[in-house]
């Protein structure tokens, strides 16, 4: 559509990479608002979350991807798969997040997919926080900038804001001349109902290590204003009895951590008196069932 304002720019920016090089974190920091959850685990991001940014004439509506993984037979992997893959359909431009100095093999799979797209791709070095020798970045980006034709190449740090103006800035330049899609304050896409659940759910992650593997679901049972008060129920599902021995910990002091750390969040992004209660179930085998998932918001 030819938009009133002839400089009003609109469109998708897709933010790929594999998982844990800092996608979720740019997203959030981009947007200055917690948007995506994050933790140091790979597979922390489930869904493909709209985070709209609005700045002047240009609103830049970014996806942030679940990692792309390899082939697994799980229902939940698959599911992730293809939420990354869908995302790069139809979009305006792509931001490949790299983690600095650090290129892998699972980096290798996502340049490959990368190829195959007309549009223009940014490449974002992140993490330049953590660079030791300085000397050895403008080398390393030599050499990145001859595994694809690059639209630009920026050395970035999501975590400390460092570089993401130039980022912004190129990312509107790439973007068709279109009125905008959402309104100018709107942030996401997504529902409270969803964000709630995915405060609860990164509370899980970060607090547990390896021992609970990635299969827990959060539903939201309620979300109701009552006064001046926000009550929030939240059932998390796991797989196994042992997991939900786990997650509710020695006389529940770790679910009780979990809801006073998501309690805060929520409060801090609905702006109001967050009530939480949290309820943990067995429902077995949920990861591996299509149907499963399908109840949860996750199938197609
Ligand atoms: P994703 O899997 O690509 O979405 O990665 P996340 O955004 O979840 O980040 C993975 C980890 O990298 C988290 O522990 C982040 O705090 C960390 N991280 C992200 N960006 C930066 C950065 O610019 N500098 C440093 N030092 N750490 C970062
Ligand atoms: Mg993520
Ligand atoms: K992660």
């Amino acid at each position: 559509t030819r938009p009133e304002n002839p400089d009003s720019r609109c469109g998708f920016v897709a933010i790929v990479g594999r998982p844990n090089v800092g996608k979720s974190t740019l997203l959030n920091h981009i947007l200055g608002q917690k948007l995506s959850i994050t933790s140091r685990k790979p597979q922390t991001t489930r869904h493909q979350v709209l985070g709209i940014k609005t700045d002047g004439p240009v609103q830049a509506i970014y996806v942030d991807t679940p990692g792309m993984h390899e082939e697994e037979p799980r229902a939940l992997n698959r599911y992730m798969n293809k939420a990354a893959s869908s995302a790069l359909i139809d979009v305006d431009v792509v931001i490949f997040v790299v983690d600095q100095l650090a290129w892998t093999s699972a980096d290798d799979m996502v340049l490959e997919k990368l190829r195959r797209l007309s549009c223009p791709v940014i490449l974002a070095v992140n993490k330049v926080d953590k660079l030791e020798n300085r000397g050895l970045l403008l080398p390393h980006l030599d050499a990145l900038s001859r595994k694809l034709d690059f639209a630009e190449i920026i050395p970035l740090s999501a975590l400390r804001e460092t570089n993401l103006e130039p980022l912004e800035t190129a990312v509107g330049r790439f973007l068709p001349e279109s009125i905008h899609f959402y309104p100018d304050d709107q942030i996401t896409d997504r529902s409270e109902r969803f964000m709630a659940a995915e405060m609860v759910r990164e509370k899980i992650t970060r607090q547990l290590g390896a021992e609970l593997p990635y299969s827990v679901a959060v539903e939201i049972e309620e979300f109701k204003t009552e006064g001046k008060t926000l009550h929030i129920s939240a059932l998390i599902l796991v797989e196994r009895e042992g997991q939900k021995k786990i997650l509710i910990g020695d006389k529940g002091e770790r679910l009780r951590r979990i809801g006073q750390e998501a309690r805060t969040d929520m409060e801090r992004m609905f702006g109001s008196k967050v009530m939480l209660r949290l309820w943990v179930k067995v429902k077995r085998g949920w990861a591996d069932s299509d149907r499963a998932l399908k109840s949860l918001g996750m199938g197609d």
